[in-house]
């Protein structure tokens, strides 16, 4: 039995099931059915030292672990977890970066041009009989034809999207806490400044405190009755009740959604908007990102236990250096 086989790596909740398959070959795995420290037995609360995970990992749940030293967090986006506490209590925090970016701004794109296109209700139209009872779809209102792009979070992602759309000849300009080095692309030291300047309006922020709430009715009204609000980002980062009101009284012209505040369960008021757009929290979802999203979760865990450093640290837990290895 190798080392690596001696360490408990917990993972509550579901995982990507080829990085449990990984995780169970190359470590010993315990599952409980979710973040829950009073499902776990005592041994297990005593030995585990990793956590794999892509649910809400609270400071409680940290702490129930007195020899933990890290959680592997399976997506970029790690608003769920604790960071600040895991950083205090020395336990490492890993991330999915990169591996995604491509596959979420191909995503962003599709749903900018079903929004303003109407693709997904064209093709209702046709399936429902109608192009033969009733001849073609309508001609859209939208069109991303002579748009101005904003992007509230020109990251990893971000800069992934504005690439596509600069070959769409659309201008993009952005809004970060700073300007991005050596981005050219017009920076705006304010969302509601951004808003005011474009009418369509991308967001791929991520989620947390700093940025709850942060499209609100403002933002929205900046944005314009010509204005399309995209949010391939976090859905905490919306005001979802201006939002819908927004969509229902046409202050925006309209919205298209990966994401929510509440997942899976999506307001009513945004269900009832007919020019909204909404998938299902669908931007990394092919077989192709998720595995290889899986694949960083793990070997994540596997260079942490066999060399001694995180491959995907986060920032916030970047100074955490290892207690042993395997
Ligand atoms: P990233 O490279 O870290 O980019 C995030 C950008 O947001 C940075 O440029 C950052 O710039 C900016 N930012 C952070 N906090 C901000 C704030 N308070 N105000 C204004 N700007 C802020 O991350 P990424 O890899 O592009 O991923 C971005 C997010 O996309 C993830 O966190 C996740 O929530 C989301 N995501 C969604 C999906 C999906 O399936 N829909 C998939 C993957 C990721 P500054 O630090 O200069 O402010
Ligand atoms: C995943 C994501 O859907 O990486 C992220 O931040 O939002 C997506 O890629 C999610 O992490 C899986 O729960």
């Amino acid at each position: 039995m190798s080392a690596l086989q001696e360490i408990v790596v917990v993972v509550p909740g579901r995982l990507h099931e080829h990085a449990v398959q990984r995780i169970g070959a190359t470590f010993k795995l315990v599952r409980l059915d979710k973040a829950d420290a009073a499902l776990a037995a005592p041994e297990v609360l005593r030995e585990a030292r990793a956590i794999a995970a892509m649910t809400t990992i609270d400071a409680a749940f940290i702490d129930a672990f007195p020899n933990l030293e890290i959680i592997a967090n399976f997506g970029v986006g790690y608003d769920a977890v604790d960071v600040r506490h895991a950083g205090e209590s020395g336990v490492m925090v890993t991330n999915t970066p990169d591996v995604l970016t491509e596959e979420v701004a191909d995503t962003a794109v599709g749903l900018l041009l079903n929004t303003v296109r109407e693709f997904s209700k064209a093709e209702k139209w046709l399936r429902d009989g109608n192009w033969v009872a009733k001849g073609g779809y309508r001609l859209t209102p939208g069109t991303l034809r002579g748009r101005k792009v904003g992007i509230f979070g020109l990251g990893r992602i971000g800069l992934a999207i504005a690439r596509r759309l600069e070959a769409f000849g659309l201008p993009i300009a952005y809004h970060n806490r700073r300007p991005a080095d050596g981005v050219a692309y017009a920076y705006y030291p304010s969302l509601v400044a951004l808003a005011e300047a474009v009418d369509t309006l991308i967001s791929v922020a991520p989620g947390g405190a700093a940025t709850e709430k942060a499209v609100n009715a403002e933002v929205l009204k900046a944005l314009g009755p010509d204005g399309v609000f995209i949010n391939i980002g976090r859905g905490s980062t919306v005001d979802e009740a201006a939002l819908a009101a927004a969509l229902a009284d046409r202050t925006i012209f309209a919205a298209g959604l990966d994401v929510f505040a509440d997942e899976p369960r999506v307001p009513q008021a945004l269900l009832d908007a007919d020019n909204a757009c909404l998938l299902p929290h669908v931007g990394s979802a092919s077989v192709h990102t998720r595995r290889a999203m899986a694949d960083l979760c793990v070997d994540n865990l596997v260079s942490w236990f066999s060399e001694g450093r995180a491959l995907t640290p986060v920032g916030e837990t970047a100074h955490v250096a290892p207690s042993a290895t395997a």
